[in-house]
């Protein structure tokens, strides 16, 4: 089935299901189902198929690659989906518009794993963390492929923002593709921080300069999207791409196991980059509200998250996975950023309505051109 397809059949069972069970009360059986929705590339191979072993849970699982597409759907409501996935400085707001319940933590009962002073950032965005686990951290910076930004370039300046938004310097790797992400946010705030301003902004005076640089370097750009560069910069088909440290690093595996010469770095920008959380919350109408805990608690297991940091190369928040997780993974600045880089990162804010409309319409111009 092509995944929109499935899509639009999962809603439908999901729909389905609540309508069944909800004459029964919260305390009825649940089916043996959990909907989950995650970002792409998000998961290590043997993760969902484990717990449905242990559980006896038939998980279905759909990707995303934008906050913006799962805040649309979770705003919007009946999703199907028992367990999402959005970066804490989205989650804010979605608990502000009541989009999720509660989490039960007596029926956590690996929540003690959590780094205590990871959950106090995160409290920032969810007060007592009352409505999400933290799932997986990282950085968003740039990757690039050695060779050929070397050979087009000999003095380019892989350290630092002016790889992607100086047009002197863009303009000379146009021709081995240049890539951005498609996250309006995280675009603006890097933009923002490159230029020596506040990341967080909410002026519209400064979103108006990160607009106007970003117009002047769009026509350089192959294309936005969030997830395609980790295959095209693996292949070479990319030489520089905007990417989460975990995608850039896994494009660099990649290319190492493809043997085919490519060979990739992760840069965080030396003007200082963006650190964020992605957590995992349950929405309030989620159909298996009880498989929907059982998983998270399945997840703060100190070898289950050990695992995912292993395969997809992002932090965790896990204080007792830390044994489990990989020495060359636990070792790579890109991933656990030295204290030094650690410094001169910033976190995301949430943005205000207001600020959110602009940035809406100054993506789309920045998108077009126009
Ligand atoms: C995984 C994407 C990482 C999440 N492909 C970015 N918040």
């Amino acid at each position: 089935m092509k995944p929109a397809m499935r899509s639009i059949a999962l809603a439908t069972a999901a729909v389905a299901a609540t309508m069944a069970f909800s004459s029964f009360g919260a305390s009825a059986a649940e089916e043996k189902v959990l909907n989950v929705y995650n970002w792409s590339d998000y998961i290590a191979e043997d993760t969902i198929k484990n717990f449905e072993k242990r559980t006896g849970i038939k998980v279905r699982y759909d990707v995303f690659d934008s906050n913006e597409v799962l805040e649309a759907k979770l705003l919007a409501g009946s999703t199907g989906y028992d367990v999402v996935v959005p970066s804490a400085s989205f989650l804010a707001r979605q608990i502000k518009a009541g989009v999720f319940r509660k989490l039960d933590k007596s029926k956590l009962t690996n929540w003690g794993n959590l780094d205590p002073k990871l959950l106090a950032r995160l409290a920032k965005y969810d007060p007592n963390n009352a409505h999400a686990i933290p799932y997986m951290w990282g950085t968003t910076g740039f990757g690039y492929n050695i060779d050929k930004v070397k050979k087009l370039l000999p003095d380019a300046p892989v350290d630092s923002w002016r790889m992607l938004f100086d047009p002197k310097v863009v303009s000379k790797l146009k021709s081995c593709g240049v890539t951005l992400l498609d996250a309006p946010t995280e675009v603006i705030s890097s933009a923002l921080k490159y230029a020596g301003h506040n990341p967080n902004s909410q002026k519209k005076a400064d979103l108006k300069v990160a607009e106007k640089l970003l117009m002047k370097v769009r026509p350089y750009f192959k294309y936005f999207h969030s997830s395609q560069y980790i295959n095209d910069l693996a292949n070479g088909e990319t030489c520089v791409a905007m990417g989460w440290s975990g995608d850039v690093l896994m494009a660099r595996d990649r290319a190492d196991e493809a043997k085919k010469g490519v060979h990739i770095a992760y840069t965080i920008p030396k003007e200082g980059a963006l650190l964020w959380f992605d957590t995992m919350a349950i929405p309030a109408d989620a159909p298996h509200p009880n498989n929907a805990t059982k998983f998270l608690n399945y997840i703060l297991e100190p070898k289950v998250a050990a695992a995912i940091s292993n395969y997809v190369f992002y932090a965790n928040p896990n204080a007792a996975a830390t044994a489990y997780v990989d020495d060359d993974v636990k070792s790579d600045p890109g991933i656990y950023p030295t204290a030094k880089v650690k410094k001169n990162l910033f976190t995301a804010t949430v943005n205000t309505p207001k600020f959110d409309r602009l940035l809406t319409r100054a993506w789309t111009r920045i998108k077009t051109g126009q």
